[in-house]
């Protein structure tokens, strides 16, 4: 039973007409406030829809609400979402932790799913909220809800990315299967769950990418979000364009990893490509990069989602997310 991505293609009228029923999950992403707790896309960016479309007859779907989180399964698959209004720093990590320890019950209780990718949206992601940083007290709760499950907090994490928005509450979007993901790490880069306090009193809880075979015959590749980051350094502080060049070459090396795992064959000039940026005025800088790396022309640049968010650390700029499949 097969799971496939589509993401409306930007500029195009919609998506050729699949029947409701084959619609696993949906997410769509606005320049206004209509989709709270998620970043917005950038301001004149056509509106776009992201659907996980599922080849399960319907009667093998279910679907249910469990804690904070809502859910659809397909019996191969499960996509969920939950969201909760977050107030202050040490209810942030109690918070973080209770919406995750939902998440966990989840996939007990439809039979010790394995998470692949988790997109998590924290409102003001960099404020200072009793002395730490918000996505700083989001890691505290984040790590602890693994632990408290039994879930691989350090190898063998699912792919993540962790984002700010300005509005609404803290939202997290994740896949999850019957099968367990192969993680692939990245040699330029300390492992994220291994990076030193400095960062945080716990580490953030995600791998580098996640491969995944959604269809027969073919693999996923998840690349969590990925910035200019070398060791666990931030390099290029204040300066968009050499980041953007960092956070290919991250790019580039996770995809070598993942060739070192699998057959198939990666490109990210084919990929499904999501770029956060922090300040939408960056945008020419940011797309004149990826233009001259990956060609003005190539699919994943012209197809790509440009969404406003603050990212993890005040000293970044711009991260890229990847996905995409390929023949084994
Ligand atoms: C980094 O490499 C950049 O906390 O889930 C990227 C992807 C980042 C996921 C997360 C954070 C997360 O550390 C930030």
């Amino acid at each position: 039973m097969t799971l496939r991505f589509e993401r409306q293609p930007p500029g195009a009228a919609g998506f050729s007409a699949f029947p409701a029923a084959a619609v696993l999950a949906e997410r769509g992403h606005f320049d206004d406030g209509r989709a709270a707790g998620a970043p917005r896309l950038l301001a004149g960016e056509p509106a776009c829809a992201e659907r996980w479309l599922s080849e399960a007859p319907a009667a093998a779907r279910t679907e249910g609400r469990t804690g904070h989180v809502s859910w659809h399964d397909d019996g191969r698959w499960l996509h969920g979402s939950a969201c909760i209004e977050v107030s202050g720093g040490a209810r942030l990590r109690e918070d973080t932790r209770a919406l995750y320890a939902d998440l966990f019950e989840v996939l007990r209780q439809r039979g010790d799913l394995h998470l692949l990718k988790v997109w998590n949206y924290l409102p003001h992601i960099n404020a200072e909220l009793d002395g730490l940083e918000v996505y700083r007290h989001f890691n505290v709760g984040r790590q602890q809800a693994f632990l408290d499950a039994g879930q691989r907090a350090f190898e063998g994490a699912p792919a993540a990315c962790a984002l700010g928005h300005h509005e609404g509450p803290l939202s997290v979007h994740f896949l999850a299967g019957r099968q367990a993901p192969r993680p692939i790490e990245n040699p330029r880069q300390v492992s994220a769950y291994h990076y030193p306090s400095s960062y945080g009193p716990r580490s953030p809880t995600f791998s580098r990418a996640a491969l995944v075979s959604l269809a027969p015959g073919e693999e996923t590749l998840f690349i969590s979000g990925t910035a200019s980051i070398v060791g666990h350094r931030t390099l290029h502080a204040g300066d968009v364009g050499a980041q953007t060049a960092e956070t290919l070459r991250n790019l580039e090396a996770v995809i070598a990893s993942a060739h070192a795992q699998t057959s198939a064959r990666f490109d990210l000039r084919t990929m499904d490509l999501t770029v956060y940026l922090r300040d939408p005025a960056d945008r020419a800088a940011v797309e004149a990069v990826l233009a001259t790396s990956l060609g003005a022309d190539a699919p994943g640049l012209r197809g790509a989602l440009w969404l406003h968010a603050d990212i993890c650390r005040t000293d970044l700029l711009v991260e890229i997310e990847a996905q995409g499949s390929a023949p084994t």
